[in-house]
């Protein structure tokens, strides 16, 4: 199936509902991939890489020419980004979307590079990815500083992968929607109504998209505007904690990647403590047991810089997979994954993607509720990282069988596992082979040496 989802240079999350390629996406179906072939596991990062811009961003959808303009929305006449991104250094040749996704990338290429050493060394795979991700995490740390406090920040709701997380409804509001007769969604002949966002949400989201487009795709942050008056060049702006631990953890990836190219590690090391320690000071609330997010437009006269949006998304657990975070966390993270509000071991067969107490909790509706694959096999690996082996292991099971089951389903209903979205997905498959194949290896090592050790280590 993974294997249909190929299409000569990369592979489609699925052939109806995503016909393109998708930047984290990508990266999670590289990270299976590499079970079945490590060389195209190599050119799924490749391609991706080659369509990154001069300012160091990887664009969220690389764009197959192939593939008719109305099969998607937006489609490359939307975004433009060869003419719309040229200022910010949008390749010629290739069309693509001018927003980014989470920063799996670096995380990916280091596990893709272990599975074959030997065929990565020859192809020179490190040696031509490294500057690459490197500058990706610059574009992230400098670029996209809004909150002017060493965070990355998103400017919309598909930047943090989870679209419609009842996190961006508040600071949704506040965007005034594009005419509902001025776009015609794709997504709605292939998905039922009810699974995905609203009308009113879309509109939402292509105001947002054409702002930044017109706006060149110009981040305002660098020497531009000073400060914490950055995020509020942008209509919407949010510190999300599941990028920023996405960014600690590849950025940990980097230091693996930089020691077996025999370069300096020490820079990758010391970010990803900044990005730790401001990830605790901005976005931890000891209250709620997680890290919530941070919306930097709301309140102009704020001094801390925007204020925390009381929802609860399984964005705020990600945070397991970053290393060096203080003990009392991650422990409170941990009663959070099995406590009311996402049951995991108890209520529910997968950790589900909001709150299941929230006001706005759907088990249907996307990123409102459903499980999905690629944040439980987050949780599974940030469980593992902190030796909660068992419920590792049960997480796994779990994923596995109901993987399978679903038809490898783009996301579950978390109580029943009754498959919803489209099948046949891309990070579903890939995903569920990682899992597997580390089932039948020993289990994974400490974090510290799992990042710097290349040897007779898959994951
Ligand atoms: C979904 O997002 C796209 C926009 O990027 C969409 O709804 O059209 C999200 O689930 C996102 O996380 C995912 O990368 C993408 C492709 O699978 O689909």
């Amino acid at each position: 199936m993974l294997l249909r989802n190929w299409t000569g240079a990369a592979t489609v999350p699925s052939h109806g509902l995503y016909p393109h390629q998708w930047s984290w996406d990508s990266a999670f179906i590289a990270i299976g991939l590499r079970h079945l072939s490590p060389l195209r596991a190599q050119r799924e990062l490749e391609t991706l890489l080659s369509a990154q811009w001069g300012d160091g961003r990887i664009p969220h959808i690389v764009f197959n020419p192939s593939v008719p303009l109305g099969a998607y929305f937006p489609s490359p006449d939307f975004w433009r980004s060869s003419t719309a991104g040229a200022d910010a250094g949008a390749p010629r040749g290739v069309e693509t979307s001018g927003i980014v996704q989470p920063p799996v990338h670096a995380l990916a290429a280091w596990l893709v590079h272990q599975s074959d050493p030997a065929l990565s060394r020859r192809r020179g795979f490190l040696a031509r990815v490294y500057p690459r991700l490197a500058a990706w995490h610059r574009y992230l740390t400098e670029h996209r500083d809004l909150g002017g406090h060493g965070l990355a920040a998103i400017v919309h709701p598909w930047e943090p992968g989870m679209d419609n997380s009842p996190c961006w409804d508040a600071p949704l509001e506040r965007v005034e929607p594009a005419a509902p007769g001025s776009f015609r969604r794709a997504d709605l002949d292939h998905g039922a109504p009810d699974d995905r966002p609203t009308d009113l949400d879309y509109g939402r989201y292509v105001r947002l998209a054409a702002d930044y487009r017109d706006g060149g795709y110009r981040d305002g942050g660098g020497a531009v505007v000073p400060g914490e008056a950055r995020g509020r060049a942008h209509a919407f702006a949010v510190e999300d904690p599941g990028v920023n631990a996405l960014l600690i953890a590849s950025e940990h990836a980097l230091t693996g990647i930089a020691t077996s190219l025999g370069a300096d590690p020490a820079p990758h090391r010391q970010r990803a403590r900044r990005l730790t320690k401001a990830l605790v000071e901005r976005l931890w609330e000891p209250e709620a047991g997680q890290f919530l997010c941070r919306d930097l437009v709301g309140d102009p006269g704020d001094a801390a810089g925007g204020r925390l949006i009381p929802e609860r998304s399984a964005a705020g657990l990600l945070p397991l997979l970053a290393p060096g975070l203080p003990r009392e966390v991650t422990s409170a993270l941990l009663r959070t994954v099995r406590g009311d509000h996402f049951g995991l071991g108890t209520r529910v067969r997968l950790l589900p993607s909001y709150d299941l107490r929230g006001h706005a909790f759907d088990p249907y509706r996307y990123w409102r509720g459903p499980a999905w694959f690629n944040v439980n096999w987050l949780l599974e690996r940030g469980l593992r990282q902190h030796g909660e082996t068992a419920s590792a292991d049960a997480l796994r099971a779990s994923a596995l069988s109901a993987a399978a089951s679903s038809g490898f389903a783009e996301y579950l209903d978390p109580y029943t596992g009754r498959a919803r979205g489209t099948r046949d997905f891309g990070w579903t498959a890939a995903l569920a082979l990682d899992l597997l194949a580390a089932a039948e290896h020993a289990p994974a090592p400490a974090p510290d040496r799992a990042s710097m050790s290349e040897k007779g280590q898959k994951r």
